[in-house]
């Protein structure tokens, strides 16, 4: 049914996404912007670390199923998984998407499927519909034409965990969205390429709200943690000790504070409910506050601390923006620290066993040095556990002695 799938994106959905599709025996072109991405793959290597990645990239490379090129080619389905990040005023930037559409366009023919992986705001399937419409008026396309259109344009939102992509991948069920129900149908032969979960049917604008309630409901859920950690601190209670005691009643399933909500997601996606619905959305509005807020809330707590240390070293455990992972975008313990720098707040050390060099906004302030966790510890006047990484819980208790520490993801209790 899809001999060739072009995948636009090579990021960390769509390059499990194509090796899922290969692996599955669909001849899978890749496509990035990024040539040493382009690069990378080809040479069945990954641009980025995820759990057994590597080995399924690695292989389907070396049956000649998926390679990677800079601009799309001839296909029978098209796959966009390109960011959706945040503009100034907190409204979708869809630029990403609407280049991957243009670059579409060009190599569409009759009978193609094109779908919307990312996380986007409620109308947008429906406007890529229009916006390839526009570029190839000799065909036609579902928002004119439901019935039987020659392309038909579907909606697929990601719903991966970093960290279990490719488990997730194939056993999570999917929310399989058209902009008409042909094209639902349509795409979802697709995903039963690849997918176990079951295929969830329905229209784009109830998918992609769907998939913005899933985020926002976990952000949600986050910042009520986060506000339950700084009432604790003020009434004398250890909040995971409450949380702990709270999560033994059959329906409470209170999350776990943290430094601040990271990631290109949750952060992210909660706003595009609010910019579509401001009036509306105020529950929501005020959790991505409540966690905006986190690591400013934090940061003044270590630097008030530092305060009491003639010559302040400070430790900060973990830059990734949750544990056991690389990815530092969006994170608070990056944040966190790159704060701490322009504020000359003391000597930084940091251990993030996940980073072979620091980050460039962190190696030039000249302030900041990688160091193992042993040192850092040992070193160490002030201590903030900024993220939960294995390799962070083996730290000795003894070795904590006599510092100050922060342990924001109670790792250490
Ligand atoms: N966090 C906490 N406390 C918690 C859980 C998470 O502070 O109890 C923090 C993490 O440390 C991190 C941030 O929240 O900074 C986000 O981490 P996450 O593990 O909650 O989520 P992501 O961003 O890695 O992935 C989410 C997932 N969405 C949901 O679980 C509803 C994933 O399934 C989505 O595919 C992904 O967003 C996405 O791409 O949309």
């Amino acid at each position: 049914m899809f001999p060739t799938v072009c995948v636009i994106g090579l990021g960390y959905i769509g390059l499990p996404t194509a090796a899922a599709l290969a692996t599955n025996g669909i001849n899978v072109i890749g496509v990035d912007v990024n040539s040493v991405t382009v690069d990378l793959v080809n040479a069945g290597r990954v641009p980025f670390v995820e759990p057994d990645l590597a080995a399924a990239v690695s292989g389907a490379v070396a049956t000649g199923r998926l390679r990677a090129t800079a601009v799309p080619e001839a296909a029978d389905a098209f796959i966009i998984a390109v960011p959706t990040p945040l503009h100034e005023d907190r409204t979708a930037d869809l630029s990403y998407v609407r280049t991957a559409a243009a670059s579409v366009a060009g190599v569409l023919k009759t009978g193609d499927l094109v779908v919307l992986e990312s996380t986007s705001p409620p109308g947008t399937t429906v406007e890529l519909s229009q916006w390839l419409g526009k570029s190839r008026p000799d065909l036609t396309f579902p928002h004119e034409t439901p019935a039987v259109p020659d392309i038909r344009v579907a909606y697929c939102p990601e719903r991966v965990l970093p960290g279990r992509t490719m488990i997730e991948i194939v056993t999570n069920d999917r929310v399989v969205a058209g902009v008409s129900e042909g094209c639902a149908l349509r795409a979802r032969e697709l995903y039963e390429v690849f997918t176990r979960g079951e295929c969830l049917l329905t229209d784009a604008t109830t998918a992609e709200i769907a998939k913005l309630s899933e985020n926002a409901f976990r952000d949600v859920n986050i910042a009520f943690a986060n506000e339950l950690s700084i009432l604790c601190d003020q009434l004398g209670a250890d909040v995971a000790d409450v949380i702990d005691l709270a999560n033994r009643h059959p329906r409470v399933d209170i999350l776990r504070p943290g430094p601040g909500v990271g990631g290109h997601c949750i952060a992210v996606d909660p706003w595009f409910i609010v910019s579509a619905a401001p009036e509306q959305a105020r529950l929501i509005r005020l959790a991505r506050e409540v966690n905006d807020d986190r690591p400013n809330h934090l940061l003044g707590e270590v630097i008030h601390t530092a305060g009491r240390f003639k010559d302040p070293v400070i430790a900060c455990l973990g830059l990734a923006f949750k544990a056991n992972i690389d990815d530092l975008r969006e994170s608070p313990a990056l944040h966190i620290v790159r704060q701490l720098a322009d504020r000359q707040v003391g000597q930084l050390l940091v251990a993030e066993p996940h980073i072979q060099a620091l980050p460039e906004s962190l190696a030039r302030t000249g302030r900041v040095e990688l160091v193992d966790v042993t040192t850092a510890v040992r070193d160490a006047d002030v201590i903030v556990l900024l993220v939960d990484h294995d390799a962070f819980r083996g730290v000795k208790r003894t070795a904590l002695r006599g510092k100050a520490v922060f342990d924001t993801r109670s790792l250490w209790r």
